[in-house]
């Protein structure tokens, strides 16, 4: 789809819920950029830089890394696609982020997915990454056409350091005390939109359907 104006989109939703997995469809069927906090803060770590380094072990522990660092790291590439239509992944995490993402930038829509933490617990721990691209599989729901490999590079897939069943706990854990009162931020902007459900296969149809709806061109040229 060709979008007649500039689109901002932020996808939330708990550790594991599928907002990578929905980002790819997204990306690919309505044509936005995708930023993932994740994938930036892992490209540093892979990167062995001095940030990536400093963060490694609070990622690790499964913690939030500090609202500065992250906020500083997204402004960045956002300026650098300033008229481009995005879709941030990961970003804000705390109220802190919201708002200083707001000071920049007016966001559009705030996909919300809302899935229950007991499924999310089995689907990391069978979680395989290619950490260049950020692509996720997963051995029972999307599994590489070569085991191990990612489809597209033909590279070597990792499992997350984060995804231990222990971490996974404290990161669900932070996502309860600091993202949730991000949802409620957002809800009172008028901008949330939460799809619920086990299955990205079944929450898909219904974020691709608002999404048309919200970009179809008559909405589009509407101020
Ligand atoms: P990340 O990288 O942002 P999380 O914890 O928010 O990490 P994560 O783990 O990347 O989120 P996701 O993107 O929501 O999960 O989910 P996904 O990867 O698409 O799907 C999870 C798995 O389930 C995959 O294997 C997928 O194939 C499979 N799957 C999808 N749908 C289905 C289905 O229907 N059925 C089945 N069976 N499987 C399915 O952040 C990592 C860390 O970075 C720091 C924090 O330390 C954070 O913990 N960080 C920040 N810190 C501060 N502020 C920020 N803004 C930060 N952003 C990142
Ligand atoms: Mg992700």
């Amino acid at each position: 789809m060709v979008l007649q104006r500039i689109f901002r989109a932020v996808i939330m939703g708990p550790p594991g819920s599928g907002k990578g997995t929905v980002s790819a469809r997204i990306t690919k069927t309505f044509g936005l950029q995708h930023i993932s906090s994740g994938d930036i803060l892992r490209a540093n770590i892979n990167a062995q830089t001095e940030l990536g380094l400093l963060m490694k072990s609070s990622i690790d522990q499964g913690q939030l890394v500090p609202d500065d660092v992250m906020s500083r790291l997204i402004m960045k590439d956002l300026r650098a696609m300033d008229q481009s239509s995005w879709l941030i992944d990961g970003f804000p995490r705390t109220v802190s982020q919201s708002e200083a993402l707001d000071n920049a930038y007016s966001v559009d829509t705030v996909i919300n997915l809302n899935v229950p933490f007991q499924t999310i617990k089995q689907r990391l721990t069978s979680r395989w990454t290619h950490l260049p691209s950020g692509r996720v599989y997963n051995v029972d729901f999307n599994p590489p056409k070569v085991s191990g490999f990612d489809d597209v590079t033909g590279e070597p897939l990792v499992q997350r350091d984060d995804d231990t069943p222990d971490t996974v706990m404290r990161r669900l854990k932070a996502y309860q005390t600091q993202t949730e009162p991000v949802l409620e931020y957002y809800r009172s902007k008028g901008v949330l939109e939460t799809f619920s459900g086990t299955e990205t296969n079944k929450i898909w149809p219904h974020v691709e359907a608002f999404l048309l709806r919200k970009l179809s061109p008559a909405k589009q040229n509407v101020a």
